[in-house]
Parts: C-alpha cells; sequence; structure tokens
C-alpha cells in the first residue's frame, strides 16, 4: 500500500457517504454511581398509584433496569389501559415505546398514531421548533414499529423539518436527530435512493444545529436538554461539526446531579438513560427477563440544610403586552417569603395581597405550568405563554422547581413561541 492509498480510502469512503466518525466514549466512574443510583431511586419514588402514569419514567426505567418492579408493573398496566384518545401526538408516542421497552403489545394505539401522522402538520409548516418535539417522538416510535409503514410519513416529517424550524431548539433537534436516524438505519431494502440522501441531508443540518449548542463544559444546550442531546450525538450517522468530548459532558452533568439540580423526576427520566449508556434506539432490544437488578441501599442522603426562619423580598412583575389579547398590563409587587421558597410560593404570596396577581396552573409530565395569569391565558392555537425570567435571562426551571435568591426580579410575560 502506497503512502497515500489511506488519505484516498478515507476520502472514498466519505464520499459515499457511509458513516464513520470516531466518538468518544464515556461512563459514570464508580465513585459516582451512588448518585445514579440515588436520582434513579428517587424517580421510581415517584411512582405512585395516585401519580398520573408517565411514559417517559417507564422508558428510563426500562433501559436503566428498574429497581423497583411493583413501581414498574403499576405504570406498565396503567399505560396500558389509557385511552388513546386523551393524549397528544408526543404523548402517544411516549407510550408506546414504554409499553414496547416493558415488551407489552401496544395494539391499537400504533394505527392511532400513524393515522394521527397521516394528517400530520393540522396548520401547514410555519410551526415553530418546539412543535416539532412530539413528532419527532411520533416518528421515532413509528420507525421502531414498522419503518416501511413510517417511510412515507418520516420524508414529509424531514420536508418540513428542513424548511419551518427557526429558531432551533437543543431538545427538539436532539428528538429529530433520533427519529432521523432510526429511519436512516432502517430504510427498507429497495426503497428509492432519495429517502437516504433526504434523511442524511436534514440529519447533517440538525446534528450541526445541536453540535452547536456545545458549550466548553460539555453542556448541551442547557443541563436539561443535555441528556437528550448525549443520546443524539451518540447515535447519529453524522459527524457533529464541533468536537464532543463526552466524558467531558458527563462529569459536568455528575457535578450537576451532585448540587441537587436533577430532583424533577421528569429531568431525571431525561437524564438516566444517558448515564446508562442507552438511548432512545434501544427500546426495541430491552431484555424482559425477570429482573436480575437488586434495590441497592440508598445511599446516603446529604443531611438536610438546618433552615433558617428568615425571610427574603423578590421583586415581581407580571406584564402582558401582546394586543389583541386582553388588557395590556405591567405590575410590579415587593414579595416576602421564606428562604428558599421555590417560585410557586411567592406567585401564591401575590395573589393572596392582590387579585391582579391571580393566576392558574395545569399539571404536565414535568410538574404545574402557570396557565393563566390576571385571566390571560395561554393558547396552544395562538401559540401564547408564560414565560419567566429572571432579570432578562430565561428561567431554565419551572415555578415549583426554581428557588428565587434575595432580590431577585422575577418577570413573568406574556409572549410567543
Ligand atoms: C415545547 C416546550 C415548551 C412549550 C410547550 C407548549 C406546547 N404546546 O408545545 C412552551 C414554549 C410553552 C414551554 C414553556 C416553558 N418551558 Co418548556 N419545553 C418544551 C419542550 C421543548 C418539549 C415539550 C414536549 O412537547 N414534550 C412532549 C410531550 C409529549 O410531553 P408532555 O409532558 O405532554 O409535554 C408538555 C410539558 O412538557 C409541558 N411543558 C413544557 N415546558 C414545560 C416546562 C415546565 C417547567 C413544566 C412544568 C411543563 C412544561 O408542555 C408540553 C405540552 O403540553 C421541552 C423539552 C424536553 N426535554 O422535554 C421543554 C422544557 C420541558 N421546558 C422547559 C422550561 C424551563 C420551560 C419554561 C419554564 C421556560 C420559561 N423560562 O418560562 C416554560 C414554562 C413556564 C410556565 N408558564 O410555567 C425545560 C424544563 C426544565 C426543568 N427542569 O424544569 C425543558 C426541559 C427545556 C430545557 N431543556 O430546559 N415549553
Amino acid at each position: 500500500m502506497t503512502w497515500f492509498t489511506l488519505p484516498l480510502l478515507n476520502l472514498l469512503w466519505a464520499a459515499a457517504g457511509t458513516s464513520t466518525w470516531t466518538r468518544s466514549s464515556c461512563s459514570v466512574p464508580p465513585a459516582q454511581q451512588p448518585l445514579v443510583q440515588g436520582i434513579q431511586m428517587l424517580m421510581e419514588n415517584s411512582v405512585t398509584s395516585s401519580a398520573h402514569p408517565n411514559p417517559s419514567i417507564l422508558i428510563a426505567m426500562n433501559l436503566a433496569g428498574a429497581y423497583d418492579m411493583e413501581a414498574q408493573k403499576l405504570l406498565t398496566d396503567k399505560l396500558m389501559a389509557s385511552d388513546s384518545a386523551d393524549l397528544t401526538i408526543g404523548q402517544l408516542a411516549l407510550t408506546i415505546m414504554a409499553l414496547n421497552s416493558s415488551c407489552r403489545d401496544p395494539g391499537n394505539k400504533v394505527s392511532v398514531l400513524q393515522r394521527q401522522m397521516e394528517s400530520w402538520p393540522p396548520s401547514g409548516p410555519s410551526a415553530p421548533a418546539s412543535n416539532f418535539y412530539g413528532p419527532s417522538l411520533a416518528v421515532l416510535a413509528l420507525c421502531q414499529e414498522n419503518p416501511t409503514r413510517a417511510l412515507p410519513i418520516a420524508a414529509r416529517f424531514a420536508k418540513i423539518l428542513r424548511f419551518g424550524s427557526s429558531p432551533f431548539n437543543t431538545d427538539t433537534g436532539a428528538m429529530a436527530t433520533l427519529a432521523l436516524t432510526c429511519m436512516y438505519n432502517k430504510i427498507p431494502e429497495g426503497s428509492d435512493e432519495g429517502f437516504k440522501i433526504l434523511f442524511s441531508e436534514v440529519l447533517q443540518e440538525v446534528v450541526k444545529n445541536v453540535s452547536m449548542r456545545i458549550k466548553d463544559n460539555g453542556i448541551i444546550g442547557d443541563i436539561y436538554s443535555t441528556g437528550l442531546a448525549m443520546q443524539a450525538l451518540s447515535v447519529t450517522p453524522k459527524q457533529p461539526n464541533k468536537e464532543w468530548k463526552c466524558q467531558k459532558t458527563m462529569d459536568t452533568i455528575l457535578q450537576e446531579i451532585e448540587q441537587g439540580k436533577f430532583h424533577n423526576p421528569m429531568s431525571i427520566a431525561q437524564i438516566l438513560p444517558s448515564l446508562k449508556g442507552k438511548t432512545y434506539l434501544d427500546v426495541p432490544h430491552v431484555s424482559c427477563s425477570p429482573g436480575v437488578q437488586v434495590q441497592p441501599t440508598l445511599p446516603t442522603q446529604p443531611s438536610p440544610v438546618p433552615t433558617t426562619a428568615s425571610n427574603i423580598t423578590i421583586v415581581y412583575t407580571i406584564n402582558n403586552q401582546l394586543r389583541g389579547v386582553g388588557l395590556l398590563f405591567n405590575e410590579t409587587m415587593d414579595i416576602s417569603v421564606k428562604s428558599g421558597s421555590v417560585l410557586l410560593v411567592v406567585l401564591e404570596e401575590a395573589q393572596r395581597r392582590n387579585p391582579t396577581f391571580k393566576f392558574e396552573t395545569t399539571m404536565t409530565s414535568w410538574g404545574l405550568v402557570v396557565s393563566s395569569i390576571n385571566d390571560i391565558t395561554e393558547s396552544v392555537h395562538e401559540r401564547t405563554y408564560w414565560q419567566f425570567l429572571s432579570g432578562k435571562t430565561p428561567l431554565n426551571e419551572g415555578v415549583a422547581d426554581y428557588k428565587p435568591a434575595d432580590h431577585e426580579h422575577i418577570t413573568a410575560n406574556f409572549t410567543k413561541y
């Protein structure tokens, strides 16, 4: 072999569109395993007979290897019994994947999802990127069920995604990468070469956007999108435009876990597969033979910080400047609450003191969303919502998780996505 043959071979390899790029591998160091076990137990403990069944938690439990077999069975049975008509496209897709991860047959849920995706999108391709999250889940679930039937749906999804995605959202990009990678890997033999080219081109673009969000400390997007982004970058056939050091990402996430940033069960469900070296593409390969997992002894919890009864003051503003949506207003109030309170307590105190600050919440898989303030209500149709900011920076947690600091200025701003 002459000195130039190897580079030449590489070039030919690349030109053929074959996927070769060296991924850096990563794993949780043994000393940090108890941290991971701790959050998994926290997540599993959130499964109760009264809680609304969360398919993302079942997927994470099954990918990681469930500790609590009773919780696993309870969730599986509840999801089996759920009515497709009550679910959005994304929820239905997650339910199908969750049942598959428990080796249960999702039955007619698959054909319901297939039909819904055949008439997607309902209102033209101008939807913002975040609206592709649910449909990405749908393409992924349908791809895992039957790639041949999923092919036309996935192709339409890819074309719309290519032309209609602004602004870019890391979580959505990650989920779209998983969906398109599944399709790319499973294009039925004899299909038009155009499908492979389409998925390849759109994947390249989405992976480029995800990789642009890699920060120096390894976080991809924000800490809560990093789990999904790790899954995406670890399976994509397309090389990211920016070098990704998986271990760096892992180490930073472990530090964040140590600082208690992953206590919301849904945030754990989205990070756990990556910590275990798993992705949603592994769902069809989960082995359901009777559990070998043993519930670990509880890692020593950090002793609770003694609560000082001191009060803090939060400056709280509610603002609606969207014309045509009810009354325009901008009201500010100083609110005093116990230090360590979550933002929800601030909102409750504001409402107690002034009826203009009255608000309503809706329950979701991530917890409570503030759906209405001062009678101005979010709308999926109008794409409006109440965004929460600290100063000018949007919060990366919801009101039931975020703990404001003394003198922090929190704004609830009615805006569009
Ligand atoms: C789309 C989206 C939105 C849309 C939802 C509307 C819609 N119809 O699409 C909008 C733009 C309104 C939104 C708002 C917010 N979001 Co958001 N959102 C997402 C995203 C990208 C996808 C959610 C989804 O479709 N899931 C799939 C379906 C099948 O599951 P679902 O449970 O039915 O989905 C619902 C919930 O996820 C809920 N939801 C969406 N965001 C949030 C945030 C919180 C805190 C809660 C409780 C619920 C919630 O809306 C979905 C549709 O009804 C996720 C990303 C992710 N990794 O999950 C972020 C995500 C859930 N959002 C997040 C955040 C921080 C927010 C905001 C708090 C941002 C802000 N600064 O105001 C607000 C909520 C404020 C409030 N009023 O209480 C974080 C939550 C992190 C955390 N630890 O809590 C995520 C993970 C993004 C991230 N990586 O940081 N969001």
